[in-house]
């Protein structure tokens, strides 16, 4: 039996789709009588305190998220395998919004929105893509993605991994003697790290003041969609004010919704977005996790485990 304890999303209509996808296999919601015994599976999105109470025979815990961090923090989460969301369309949806972001700070758009409120004409000619120098932090599905779209756009591309990684036309840095390295090759930092205890903060002020800033005028920029807690979100304020960094475009944030008094909100160089950056689309997802289950059932094993002593 496929349990659904979905939050933040409509759980109804992707029960409705697995039960199509999986029949005859049981499909059930929270709401529904069951017996937990007979739960083998357990797709969950930010599930409450109790989610796993009773789950004696789980085989998998599915989980919506590409990020698997607050359920690693869940505190009863049995020890059943963990097989997180890896998909095109989840690809496809991180890459359009980081290469929208990218190509927006690549060509000024901060200056030249300003320029326009001011009613000033002030020629000013960004350099070429090729000399505009994209860092990656974090080299996995989505990392892999952005680069591969970004590069078509002719943008120099380095990345940051924990191991070493090889990408044709990719400059890749891994590890904590990587880093500095890395940093002062980049103009704009895009942050598609998974959050771990050790990635934990990693974009602050010690940070942002590694980044080259010879090449983008206006100063470096950040690109955060991974998750807020791997932001020190008055580091991004005191730098953005500074003109340690020249911009933020920031899906992701310590507590969200972003509270109201956020300064964050009225900086004009910050670019706020509700953590839509990517969303794990219904049909991709049943086809998916369907797939999964089935497998697994059919002996042949699961994919995209996470492995909880990397915590990714
Ligand atoms: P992967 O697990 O495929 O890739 C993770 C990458 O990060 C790997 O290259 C890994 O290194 C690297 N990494 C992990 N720890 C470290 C470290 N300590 N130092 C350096 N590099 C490290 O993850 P995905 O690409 O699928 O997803 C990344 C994150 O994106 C998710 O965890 C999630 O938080 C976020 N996300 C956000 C969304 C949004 O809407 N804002 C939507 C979907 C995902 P190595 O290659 O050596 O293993
Ligand atoms: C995810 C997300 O991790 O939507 O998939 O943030």
């Amino acid at each position: 039996m496929l349990l659904l304890h979905l939050s933040d999303v409509d759980e109804a209509s992707w029960a409705k789709a697995f039960a199509e996808a999986l029949a005859p296999y049981p499909v059930v919601r929270r709401s529904d009588s069951f017996d937990p015994a007979q739960v083998h599976y357990i797709f969950v999105w930010k599930p409450k305190p109790d989610a796993f109470d009773g789950l004696d025979n789980l085989k998998a815990v599915l989980s919506l998220g590409a990020g698997v961090d607050a359920l690693m923090r869940h505190p009863g989460l049995p020890d059943a395998p963990i097989v997180r969301f890896v998909d095109d369309d989840l690809s496809q949806r991180m890459s359009d919004y980081v290469v929208a972001q990218v190509s927006m700070h690549h060509r000024q758009f901060t200056r030249f929105r300003a320029d326009q409120a001011a009613r000033r004409w002030s020629q000013f000619y960004p350099p070429s893509a090729s000399e505009t120098n994209v860092g990656i932090m974090g080299m996995g599905v989505l990392g892999q993605d952005a680069a591969r779209r970004l590069k078509p756009l002719g943008f120099a591309l380095r990345s940051w991994s924990r191991t070493p990684r090889t990408m044709d036309g990719v400059e890749t840095f891994s590890g904590d003697q990587g880093f500095d390295d890395f940093l002062a090759g980049t103009d704009i930092l895009v942050n598609l790290l998974p959050l771990t205890p050790e990635t934990t903060g990693i974009l602050n002020y010690e940070t942002f003041g590694k980044l080259r800033r010879t090449h983008l005028a206006g100063g470096p920029v950040i690109v955060n969609a991974a998750r807020g807690g791997h932001q020190k979100e008055a580091d991004i304020v005191r730098a953005l004010g500074d003109g340690t960094l020249g911009a933020a475009s920031l899906d992701v944030f310590e507590v969200e919704p972003l509270p109201q008094d956020s300064p964050l909100w009225a900086i004009d160089n910050c670019y706020v977005t509700p953590h839509i950056a990517a969303i794990s689309d219904e049909k991709s997802g049943v086809r998916y996790f369907s797939k999964i289950l089935r497998d697994n059932e059919a002996g042949l094993g699961l994919v995209n485990v996470v492995d909880r002593t990397r915590g990714y």
